[in-house]
């Protein structure tokens, strides 16, 4: 059978080895390393679909276990899927909602058939396996699906650390087995293992022989230390296949994606830019920028000066900040625009940077820059 989903390696960068890439999806193609922003709940908080496509977004990111809560996937399908319902008919990854069941449910009790727990709005219980993940992203008809893995909490033990990484792969060849249409949605397998190389590996090479058109890294960016990340990052990627796109879930803040596409990455998603524009917080050449601080009342400047968005071309920090203040809608949008805009445009200049064969050379231009003024 076909897969949905290919990957065709452009060139590798002579200083540091990043991938330039495209992804071909039955929703158009997207060049990587690329940045998906978060969605969650059929929306990218504030932004509507023509905003997006503004900003040059190919894939955003959904997820399997707020939408089966709230309206359900049968409503979804009744609509004619998840493009259709939100108005947005480029990519959509959606997560498979094992990570959101760990991370915001307690109460949670895990089985060889699926896991059990309570529901984080009203506590009802609740039930779900890779059956039951793949029956619901099936009907939500995303590009690319997620395996329903478990990402045990940062430090896990070994011992615990294996048993997991064993019931991920059973979980992920009963995801295979029950992914009923391979043929228009590519199923990607999560490689997990923690910190413990010799279990990445043993991850690794029971998922690729499962033969998935991509790959994800999980259980990274859960509270370990940076170079934590990274090291793995170093003994994980070379263990996947060159010509099947590579996803670092959970990972956003510029450095980690600079880090990570040096490592071999091809996708990242994360909630920070959103969540944090939502609490007043810009990301900018300069490093982190707080614009709902006093300093800023009388600053009639960009956001950021080195940036050619929308959002700081026509308004100040003084008005955002005001906005802000105030719990104005428009705030939120202006921010987060920006915050969306600034990610998007790193990850053109670093896919620039790789045609060049000069990525090293960018990482240390721009972590200089970033470094300074951090708040
Ligand atoms: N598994 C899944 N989704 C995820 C993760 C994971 O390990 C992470 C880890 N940072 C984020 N989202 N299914
Ligand atoms: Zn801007």
């Amino acid at each position: 059978m076909m897969t949905p989903i290919t990957y065709e390696l452009i060139k590798t960068d002579k200083q540091t080895g990043a991938r330039l890439g495209r992804v071909h999806t039955p929703h158009g193609s997207f060049d990587t390393p690329t940045f998906m922003p978060v969605g969650t709940l059929a929306t990218v908080k504030t932004m509507s679909p023509e905003e997006l496509h503004s900003m040059q977004a190919n894939i955003i990111l959904s997820n399997t276990y707020h939408l089966w809560l709230r309206p359900g996937e049968d409503i979804i399908e009744e609509a004619g899927g998840l493009h259709k319902f939100m108005n947005w008919d480029k990519a959509i990854l959606t997560d498979s909602g094992g990570f959101q069941v760990f991370s915001l449910s307690d109460m949670r009790q895990i089985e060889e058939k699926g896991v059990h727990f309570r529901n984080h709005l009203n506590g009802e219980k609740l039930f779900l396996s890779p059956e039951k993940a793949m029956h619901i992203q099936n009907a939500l008809g995303s590009d690319i699906m997620m395996a329903f893995d478990e990402c045990p909490p940062y430090p896990a033990t070994y011992d615990y650390m294996k048993s997991s990484v064993e019931r991920t792969s059973r979980w992920a060849e009963r995801c295979l087995e029950a992914h009923k249409r391979p043929d228009t949605q590519g199923l990607f397998g999560i490689v997990q293992g923690g910190e413990y190389e010799e279990l990445r590996k043993l991850s690794a090479q029971d998922l690729v022989s499962l033969d998935f058109p991509g790959y994800a890294i999980g259980g990274l960016s859960v509270g370990e230390p940076k170079d934590v990340m990274n090291h793995v990052l170093e003994f994980t990627t070379p263990l996947l296949p060159s010509n099947k796109p590579r996803y670092l879930m959970g990972v956003g803040s510029p450095d980690a994606l600079i880090d990570g596409a040096i490592r071999g990455v091809d996708m990242f998603d994360c909630v920070l830019p959103t969540r944090i524009a939502r609490n007043g917080t810009c990301m900018t050449s300069n490093g982190r920028l707080v614009v709902r601080n006093a300093k800023y009342a009388r600053d009639f400047s960009p956001i950021d000066e080195h940036c050619d968005c929308h959002v700081c071309k026509n308004y100040t920090r003084a008005y955002i900040r005001h906005l802000i203040k105030c719990n104005e809608t428009f705030g939120f949008r202006l921010t987060t625009y920006h915050n969306l805009h600034f990610l998007l445009k790193l990850m053109e200049q670093v896919r620039t940077a790789i045609k060049d064969d000069r990525l090293g050379d960018f990482k240390e231009e721009f972590f200089e820059q970033y470094g300074l003024n951090q708040e």
